[in-house]
């Protein structure tokens, strides 16, 4: 008996000692092993309790379990300490230094498009006016893109338009790639009460493919109907977006008669413009510009939408994005804007974190 009691004293102080000498986790675990685990040293000794008598186990057992907790709780202890000291030197490695410069977000570092920044400050300027933004489908029918806007079968317009067709469906009819947005309008007109004050922006198609045309393009219609609309109301209120838009005090437009099937009387609109410097100044100058066009709404549109002519009229515009983000924005040949190229998007290109408003400036 007294030789099991020097032993487990020996064996105390030996694993006591290793345990404080251990100086990772991975050492401890080692010292526990040899002294707790299946094969250990102190287990070894707890397997021979069995053979012992009942007078000898009275004795020995209380002897060998407090070894066993007193071991157990030296790792427990120490563990702790190096867990402690690990996690000191991880945060002390991990340490960030609030002072350096903020890393570029990746919101910084996507651009958008000069069309979809002209589309932006467009809605912008006529969302301050009262104006509605509606969109449609890019895949239309005759009856939206033509019939409807007093652009019947045999109008010579249909042939201008150089429309996309789909092929032929099963009642004969065909379905076309929009040539404008005035759909969105006659959608609009048939759903909705007047008194109606909306703009239209998207994609439009027409099969035409030059240095200044592309197949896919851009364009924002409006359109006002109420009771009493005349074409002053239009007057003042394509002053005031080409003020807005080109970013000064005045502008001069000049209104030439032309021609629409959708309107009545239709007209071009130009600004006046100085070309003869480097950019285009818009609002000085004695040269002239075409930026849209526009009229009343035909009489003939509002009947095909259930619309009375009688008591609604109204005014429309049209306007061509792509030519204008150029304009604005300086980029000299259209088809670049649709190449997908990086380093163009780059040069041209605006930060998302800068939403065109009224207020904190269209375009900086
Ligand atoms: C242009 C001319 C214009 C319209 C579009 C329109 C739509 C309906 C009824 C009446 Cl539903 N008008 N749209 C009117 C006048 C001109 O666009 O040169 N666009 C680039």
């Amino acid at each position: 008996m007294s030789d099991l009691k020097s032993e487990a004293a020996a064996l105390e102080e030996q694993f006591t000692q290793a345990i404080t000498d251990a100086e990772s986790l991975d050492a401890l675990e080692q010292v526990r092993v040899a002294a707790l685990g299946k094969k250990g040293r102190v287990s070894e000794l707890m397997k021979g309790l069995g053979k012992m008598s009942p007078d000898e186990r009275k004795e020995a057992g209380p002897l060998l379990n407090g070894l066993k907790a007193r071991i157990t709780e030296a790792i427990t202890t120490r563990q702790d300490v190096l867990h402690d000291a690990a996690l000191t030197v991880k945060l002390e490695q991990e340490r960030v230094d609030v002072t350096l410069p903020v890393a570029t977000p990746d919101a910084e570092q996507g651009r958008i498009h000069p069309n979809s920044q002209v589309i932006d400050e467009i809605v912008a300027i006529f969302a301050d006016m009262g104006f509605d933004v509606k969109e449609g489908p890019d895949i239309e029918t005759d009856e939206y893109n033509f019939n409807a806007l007093n652009i019947p079968p045999e109008h010579p317009a249909r042939q201008m338009h150089d429309t996309f067709y789909f092929h032929e469906q099963e009642d004969g009819s065909r379905l076309l790639l929009r040539t404008h947005t005035s759909p969105v309008q006659v959608r609009t007109m048939r759903s909705e009460e007047p008194p109606l004050r909306f703009i239209a922006p998207g994609r439009t198609f027409r099969c035409d493919s030059d240095q200044t045309h592309t197949p896919m393009f851009h364009q924002v219609e409006g359109m006002v109907i109420d009771k009493e609309t005349h074409m002053g109301h239009l007057r003042w209120t394509l002053e005031e977006f080409c003020k807005a838009f080109f970013e000064v005090d005045s502008v001069e437009m000049r209104f030439r008669p032309s021609y629409f099937p959708f309107t009545e009387p239709s007209m071009e609109v130009d600004v006046r413009c100085d070309r003869s410097g480097k950019d285009i100044k818009i609002g000085q100058g004695d040269d002239w510009m075409e930026i849209l066009g526009c009229g009343m709404v035909n009489p003939n549109v509002l009947k095909a939408s259930n619309l009375d002519p009688e008591i609604y009229q109204g005014f429309a515009f049209g306007i061509g994005i792509d030519r204008l983000a150029m304009l604005k924005y300086g980029a000299p040949d259209l088809r670049a804007f649709f190449d997908g190229d990086a380093r163009w998007i780059k040069h041209y290109g605006f930060s998302p974190l800068d939403v065109p408003s009224l207020y904190g400036g269209l375009s900086r």
